[in-house]
């Protein structure tokens, strides 16, 4: 989502461009305009987020932004594109389409030498105090390029010592390199996962090349199920967290998963993340050309649920390029290109950046505090009804992006226990230079989001209102600037009033699309 670009002075506040003065300002005049405003409460209170989490585990994850999904709405990560090579084959992958606005994983712009990758590290540190993960993740497999990924975390371990890493392998050497992993302190580790049988994997996998040898079909996938499996053990018997990706593909792991889920879980692992896979002719690759699609919408999360009780599901991963930079839901890579990077004078001030994540920290107990002093209005409601929400945001957990300029929808389940979050759909810009473009709307934004109720945004025209509304999604303005839960929830209280009124029907919603193609900028 390069186009997507926020000013750089933008993100240098805990509210991705919008300080709170700012947001009260917007507030004033939003309600000005003639819609109102939600109830703003804040107080102190509990810590935001930690559950039931033990204290050395929320350590590590309250502020990595793929390991918790309420920290995902507050600090960054980046990516390094220092492992070019790859030793196994994947039937969704082609590292050789280079697009500049794509955004899914493979895809880079430069590849970077590990001391490219520190100084870009030190630049973007700099720049954005709020990222705090640094992740290895391509564009093919960081330990099949071993020397170039642990060059570069030892050189960021000494000049950024605050900054936590990161590592995403398909894991097949995985089990050879556990221990220089726990030397570097590298405390998170996501191994792609898509089978524990090699009937199914070979279906995914044509071949692998491991020891100097090229395998093919089952043996090639029974060898790298094996390793998988030796590597996650062996990390969580060290204590690194690991979490495990998967990719949804119909008709070959979809109802597999379930069981790759028991597996995993069984092994230590501490996150799920089932993702949709992304199959479009463009892209070239095998599943591409064959005609391989995605899940829906509703495939994707009824699988996700169904694995819920079992773990901690992750559903907000953006599946990201491998030189991906800033909040998950944004991409800043097109402003720290190697030619820039080379040319900044970098100072990396350590104090600032901590004085800077205690005023985020502070913004995420005033959003838990509200959301919990809402979530007490719901106390004793019984219905069963649940719905979806889309919002448009650009981040800190805020309605505070309009509806022309979202380029994704996060979607938010209401239900009598509260607000959680279940996804997000990428979407075309609807704004395209002061109009709307119709065909966009109708296309994408509706079919991206036709399983939802409504959609809550800062801001939005009458045409593009009246056309949501016509598809039966309630356009909701009021709550511009609030915190996102706190006004799900709001929402949720007054839709059971209004069926109880009779005011609304309440009836299912259709499926929606997760988005396929390449990514085109406005
Ligand atoms: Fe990168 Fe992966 Fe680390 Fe995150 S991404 S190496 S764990 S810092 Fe995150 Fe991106 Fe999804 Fe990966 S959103 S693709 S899960
Ligand atoms: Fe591509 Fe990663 Fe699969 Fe290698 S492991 S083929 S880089 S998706």
């Amino acid at each position: 989502m390069a186009s997507q670009i926020i000013s750089l002075s933008s993100i240098a506040t805990p509210n991705n461009g919008v300080d709170l003065d700012e947001i009260m300002q917007q507030k004033a005049e939003h309600q000005g305009c003639g819609t109102s405003g939600g109830s703003g409460k804040a107080s102190c209170g509990s810590g935001a987020g930690q559950g039931d989490l033990a204290p050395e585990i929320w350590e590590k994850v309250k502020n990595h932004p793929c390991y918790s999904e309420e920290a995902h709405h507050h600090y960054a990560r980046m990516h390094v594109a220092v492992a070019p090579a790859c030793n196994i084959q994947c039937n969704y992958c082609n590292r050789k389409y280079d697009c500049a606005n794509e955004s899914r994983p493979g895809v880079v712009s430069e590849k970077l030498t590990p001391e490219q990758a520190a100084k870009k590290v030190l630049a973007v540190a700099s720049t954005i105090p709020q990222m705090t993960v640094l992740g290895i993740a391509g564009p093919g497999d960081p330990l099949a390029n071993p020397e170039k990924t642990f060059k570069t975390f030892e050189l960021i371990s000494k000049t950024a010592p605050d900054i936590k890493l990161c590592l995403s392998t398909n894991g097949l050497t995985l089990p050879d390199h556990v221990d220089t992993i726990a030397r570097f302190n590298v405390d998170h580790v996501t191994i792609t996962i898509n089978m524990v049988d090699a009937d199914i994997g070979a279906q995914i996998y044509p071949w692998i090349y491991y020891k100097n040898k090229r395998y093919k079909g089952r043996e090639a996938a029974q060898i790298l199920t094996d390793r998988q499996m030796l590597g996650l053990e062996m990390l969580t018997e060290r204590g690194i967290l690991c979490k495990v990706n998967s990719v949804m593909i119909p008709g070959i792991n979809d109802h597999h998963l379930v069981e790759v889920n028991r597996a995993v879980k069984s092994r230590g692992a501490f996150l799920h993340n089932i993702m949709p896979l992304i199959s479009a002719p463009e892209h070239g690759t095998v599943f591409g050309l064959n005609g391989q699609r995605g899940p829906t919408a509703q495939e994707l999360k009824a699988l996700q649920d169904s694995c819920e009780g079992e773990m901690n599901m992750m559903r907000h991963c953006r599946q990201c390029r491998a030189d991906a930079v800033g909040l998950l839901g944004e991409d800043r890579s097109a402003e720290f290109t190697t030619e820039a990077v080379m040319a900044m004078d970098v100072e990396y001030d350590l104090e600032s950046r901590k004085a800077y994540q205690s005023l985020v920290e502070q913004e995420r107990q005033a959003k838990a505090d509200a959301k919990q002093a809402e979530l007490e209005t719901l106390a004793g409601e019984q219905s069963d009804i649940k719905i979806l929400i889309a919002v448009a945001t650009k981040g800190s957990g805020r309605v505070n992006e309009h509806f022309g300029h979202a380029t994704e929808f996060q979607i938010y389940e209401a239900s009598a226990s509260g607000a959680k979050f279940v996804g997000h759909r990428r979407v075309d810009l609807y704004c395209q230079g002061g109009y709307g473009e119709e065909e966009a709307l109708e296309t994408t934004v509706i079919r991206a989001i036709n399983d939802c109720t409504a959609v809550f945004v800062a801001k939005i025209g009458g045409c593009p209102k009246a056309s949501l509304e016509a598809a039966g999604i309630d356009a909701v303005d009021r709550y511009a600037f609030e915190y996102i839960e706190q006004s799900i929830i709001a929402y949720y209280r007054d839709y059971l009033d209004n069926i109880r009124s009779g005011a609304i029907v309440h009836g299912p919603r259709g499926d929606a699309e997760i988005r396929q193609g390449a990514y085109v900028a406005a």
